[in-house]
């Protein structure tokens, strides 16, 4: 066969990656006081199919990033009073910005000043000024690779579920969204019962592969829209938009009912394992963490009533 030189290969890889991000639809916020230039970036971002906004005012910059959640921030060095490298800085005190790609827009060529600048906080330099075209198809680039990046960091490896801080941030999403149209919703505590004998018993191989397989029958059983989090060890979280507490309760106790007739093999032995649930409706709460301590107190109550089932 014939030998692969390796700028080939990379070549091939790197059009595969491009390929791939072609088809990914970021969100890109642009931070720049030069309203007629952002409006131009926006409108060329925005005709490749990629969503864009602006933000002009500094004030405006932590409120619009918690609200639309981008992907990257193109950040111009000079916004009014402001410098960029100041609002990078801001941006990187809050933790949950701490992985998010800011790339200054800039004509600054000095290799000092640039180094400066990343120093603070940001990630990298795109030359001003910069052809409509280039800056599609690297906007794509990064808005990709920051997906996967974001994906990596937010999933817990066990399961490929939402990491606990993530899982608890979709329940306060999902509490404003109920306040503003007024669905029901309902959040799910669940914990398994008895776990530590089932590591004690079989082992803590096999008690990894209860907790794998629980995930797998929370994806397939629940609804696309529906958001799964591991919270603890053997405790998961679950979010139910448009779903009351007691249609919720129902939902749960057919899963725990599949989940209670599954037989887990070792070896030439088999064992069963059952879970717990509680149930609130986040509507009847004012924060998150209100929500979150009813449905705790209602799996306390289930596990103190025997266990195996749904309590709201
Ligand atoms: P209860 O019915 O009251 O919930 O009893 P329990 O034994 O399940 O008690 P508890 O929830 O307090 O204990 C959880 C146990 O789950 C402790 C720990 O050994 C086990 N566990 C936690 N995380 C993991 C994990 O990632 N893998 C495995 N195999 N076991 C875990
Ligand atoms: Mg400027
Ligand atoms: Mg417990
Ligand atoms: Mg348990
Ligand atoms: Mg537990």
């Amino acid at each position: 066969p014939e030998p692969v030189d390796i700028p080939e290969l990379a070549e091939r890889v790197e059009s595969l990656a491009i390929e791939r991000s072609s088809r990914v639809e970021g969100r890109v916020l642009i931070v720049e006081d030069d309203t007629e230039l952002a409006e131009h970036y926006c409108l060329v971002l925005q005709s490749a199919g990629i969503d864009a906004r602006t933000v002009s005012d500094p004030l405006h910059l932590m409120p619009e990033l918690s609200v639309f959640q981008p992907d990257i921030v193109l950040m111009d060095v000079q916004i009014g009073h402001y410098s960029g490298v100041t609002l990078a800085r801001l941006i990187r005190f809050e933790p949950q910005w701490l992985s998010l790609p800011i790339i200054y827009l800039s004509s600054e060529d000095d290799p000092d000043n640039q180094l400066e600048a990343l120093s603070k906080g940001a990630d990298e330099f795109l030359m001003k000024p910069i052809s409509d075209d280039y800056l599609v198809r690297s906007v794509r680039i990064r808005c990709y690779r920051a997906r996967q990046l974001s994906e990596l960091m937010n999933r817990d490896s066990l399961t490929g579920l939402l990491k606990h801080s993530l899982i608890k941030q979709e329940v306060e999403k999902e509490l404003a969204r109920c306040r503003r149209d007024g669905h029901p919703s309902s959040v799910v505590m669940l914990d398994l019962d008895h776990f530590k004998q089932v590591n004690d018993t079989w082992g803590h191989r096999y008690g990894d592969m209860v907790i794998r397989t629980l995930a797998n029958l929370l994806r397939n059983r629940l609804r696309e829209t529906d958001m799964i989090g591991r919270y603890g060890g053997e405790e998961f979280l679950l979010v139910l938009p448009h779903c009351p507490a007691q249609e919720a309760a129902e939902l749960i106790g057919e899963i725990a009912g599949s989940f209670r007739e599954l037989i887990f093999s070792a070896g030439d032995q088999g064992f069963q394992v059952t879970l717990s649930a509680g149930v609130a409706a986040i509507n009847d709460f004012t924060g998150g963490d209100q929500a979150l301590e009813a449905a705790d107190r209602a799996l306390y109550e289930r596990k103190r009533a025997g266990r195996n089932g749904v309590t709201v």
